[in-house]
């Protein structure tokens, strides 16, 4: 395991690192509040810096008790590596290391995690749209509409992961729904929760979703968009968005990316709601069809660049987005449920007081079984509005 003390050293012996940093004057701070890895913002004097990420051989969240594979780390590279070179709103990778599992990233420390900016209110303007325009750009780039079939099939073939997959089998698909020792809500909401719990309409979706997660190929996803994995600055030039944190990569449906950021998105509108502040909570809706539009009106723009257009007329783009969204409704509604009961919660809502917390978490609740139950007919008008959630019953919590 690398240590602040050590980072230097191996930064040296690193020849694609060593002459991007003065080692003999670097500033090294370990930053990991993520789940998984450490991580070390690495600074000199005159301001160059790297970051470096090691993958642990277990889960820092719970500890040597849950390993983990190392792998990760060379999954997370081949990811950033294909990712990157389709689109310029991914974290940069200087380096990868297969031996000690690190990865040196570019140095986004002047940026700020967007669920950190959302949590303190801050704007999003344009946010919304580059996500939309990355997933497209990645989502056709990696899919066989861009590779051809035969290429289609060795590229994902070579960036299976299995283990990680399986993290999110268990926490996103399985646990919140049939119930695990490390699930936990407060504020009085398990009693809510098992009445989720008995609800076979909302256990159907989501088991119908974990179906799709596992056999569908649609592109080389990130794995785990979420709020917490967009980092994002606003100066003089404007936006700047990078995606980061992708060890959770593989082929699967393009819905997945899609669905992770708009639930996480609901999160924040659910906590600026549960704060009192009913118009930011509609914008942040509205960022869910924002998004849409971005993405689709990306794959149109790519859509002529297909390596066989005889073959595949516009019908054909028609419906596979028609079956993107409903997917994406359905893993948001997988997202907004495992946020809330599971192992991984988010800030927006967990940082949240007792009264506050339990009107956000009931609201994501909601959203959850409206989105599973409803995902072929929802509207992103019904988003925007939440009429569509209003109505339903949360076991009077809120
Ligand atoms: C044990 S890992 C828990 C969660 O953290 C990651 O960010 C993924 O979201 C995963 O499900
Ligand atoms: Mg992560």
């Amino acid at each position: 395991m690398l240590t602040a003390d050590s980072v230097p050293s191996y930064i040296d012996s690193r020849p694609a690192l060593s002459a991007l940093v003065d080692t003999a004057t670097l500033e090294v701070r370990e930053v990991g509040d993520g789940n998984l890895n450490l991580v070390f913002i690495c600074k000199d004097p005159a301001g160059r810096g790297l970051v470096l990420k090691q993958a642990l051989p277990y889960v820092r969240l719970v500890g040597p008790e849950w390993p983990m594979t190392e792998q990760r780390a060379a999954r997370e590279a081949e990811a950033l590596g294909v990712h990157g070179a389709l689109s310029d709103d991914v974290c940069r990778l200087l380096d990868f290391d297969p031996e000690q599992f690190v990865m040196a990233l570019e140095d986004l420390s002047d940026h700020e995690v967007l669920r950190s900016r959302l949590n303190r209110g801050g704007t999003f303007e344009g946010t919304a749209q580059r996500v939309g325009r990355y997933v497209a750009d990645v989502a056709f780039g990696t899919s066989f509409l861009a590779l051809g079939e035969e290429e289609f099939r060795v590229r994902a073939g070579a960036v299976v992961n299995p283990e990680l997959c399986s993290i999110t089998e268990d926490l996103f698909f399985t646990e919140p729904y049939l119930g695990a020792e490390r699930n936990s809500v407060r504020g009085g909401l398990a009693a809510t929760v098992a009445e989720y719990q008995s609800d076979a309409g909302w256990i159907g979706g989501a088991m119908a979703m974990k179906r799709r997660f596992l056999t569908v190929q649609e592109m080389f996803i990130h794995g785990d968009l979420h709020t917490g994995s967009i980092f994002v600055r606003y100066d003089d030039a404007g936006l700047s968005l990078k995606a980061f944190d992708s060890e959770f990569a593989c082929y699967g449906p393009i819905g997945f990316d899609i669905g992770s950021y708009w639930a996480n998105m609901l999160a924040a509108s659910a906590r600026a709601s549960a704060l009192g502040n009913e118009s930011r909570a509609a914008r942040l809706r509205g960022t869910v069809k924002d998004n849409w539009h971005a993405f689709t009106q990306r794959m149109w723009q790519m859509w002529p660049q297909r390596r066989d257009p005889s073959k595949y007329p516009d019908s054909f783009l028609e419906s596979w987005l028609d079956s993107i969204r409903v997917d994406a409704f359905g893993f948001a509604g997988c997202e907004a449920a495992r946020r809330i009961i599971g192992l991984a919660k988010v800030s927006d809502v967990e940082e949240l007081p007792d009264a506050e917390y339990v009107a956000a978490a009931s609201e994501m609740l909601r959203w959850s079984k409206t989105l599973l139950t409803g995902r072929a007919t929802l509207s992103f008008s019904d988003i925007e509005q939440r009429a569509v959630i209003e109505q339903q019953s949360d076991g009077g919590t809120s």
